[in-house]
């Protein structure tokens, strides 16, 4: 018989196997020694051309090019970044989660807010925040998963490969759980007694949810789409889409939004029309940058 090739997305790595999702079946691959000379390791989320040699086997002989990859947890080919916050408990923190949004702007992934624990605190502010700053907003109570709210993620997962980030116990695995209860992810108490075990490493599973696929990634510190050093201060104002119509607008050319006069940025905070909390992220994110290289002149 010769040898049938198939292509598709790998969702998951173990032990040098690779396991690849194609049309035709999930395959447990290794790489092939002259696709592993060529010094690319692939990772979950990277399209795979898997050189079939028996019943789920084959070699992974080829990846393709990458449109864009995460580092920390890696991802190849990531569509979108679902960025879960939770109403209370844990609280929201707006910097690391502004700094989360900024790189992905950066990096042109589409993000979507989702607010988990409502049943615990109000969530409405944090939604009219990300509304108003021109993102797609799902509120969900994780307590429950009616029709409609199981539509708008059908919605918003079909056909793509998405990210699910945000801070340790906001919810983010019971939410998997939620919309497929096979998966039967370890939450709460459960991944707080495995420590830093194997599901708080770098570990990364694709898993799919309601025809896409979805990477549960560990808390916010471990994810680092990229360090901000390669944005400049002239592109960090434009990854606060809101701050797009302003910018351009102030009396300097590069004024950078701070205390320079006419600032059209700043004016639009003082009206209402860019929310403070957006703005305070952005001069913490502008002293950050500032720190890590030499902006200045
Ligand atoms: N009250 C309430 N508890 C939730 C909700 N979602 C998750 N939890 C609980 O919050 C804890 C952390 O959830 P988990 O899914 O492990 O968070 P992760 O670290 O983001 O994956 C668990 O004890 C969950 O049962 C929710 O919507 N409401
Ligand atoms: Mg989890
Ligand atoms: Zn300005």
């Amino acid at each position: 018989m010769q040898n049938k090739e198939a292509i598709g997305t790998v969702v998951r790595l173990t032990g040098g196997f690779y396991t690849v999702d194609t049309p035709e079946g999930l395959f447990s691959t290794r790489a092939r020694g002259l696709f592993r000379l060529s010094g690319v390791s692939p990772c979950v989320g990277d399209k795979a051309t898997v050189e079939i040699t028996g019943p789920g086997e084959g070699y992974l002989v080829d990846i393709a090019p990458r449109k864009n990859v995460l580092i920390r947890p890696p991802v190849a080919n990531l569509d979108q970044l679902m960025v879960v916050v939770a109403a209370a408990q844990p609280g929201p923190n707006y910097r690391v989660i502004d700094k989360l949004i900024t790189l992905a702007e950066y990096r042109s992934i589409p993000v979507t807010m989702v607010i988990t624990k409502t049943d615990l605190g109000d969530g409405s502010a944090i939604a009219n925040l990300y509304t108003q700053a021109g993102y797609p907003v799902i509120l969900c109570d994780g307590q429950y998963m009616d029709e409609a709210l199981r539509q708008r993620f059908a919605q918003a997962l079909a056909g793509k490969l998405t990210a699910l980030c945000g801070n340790t116990g906001v919810g983010k695995s019971s939410l998997l759980n939620r919309l497929r209860p096979e998966l039967n992810l370890p939450t709460g108490e459960i991944s707080k007694s495995l420590g830093r075990g194997r599901h708080t490493t770098r570990h990364v599973e694709l898993f799919s949810v309601l025809g896409g696929l979805v990477a549960d990634t560990p808390g916010f510190s471990a994810i680092e789409i990229e360090k901000l050093e390669r944005i400049t201060k002239e592109e960090l104002p434009l990854c606060f889409r809101e701050f797009r119509p302003f910018v351009g607008q102030c009396r300097f050319d590069d004024c950078a939004h701070e205390r320079e006069p006419d600032c059209a940025v700043r004016a639009a905070v003082e009206d209402g029309r860019i929310a403070q909390s957006r703005y305070d992220s952005y001069l913490a994110l502008l002293e950050e940058a500032r720190r890590i290289k030499s902006w200045e002149k």
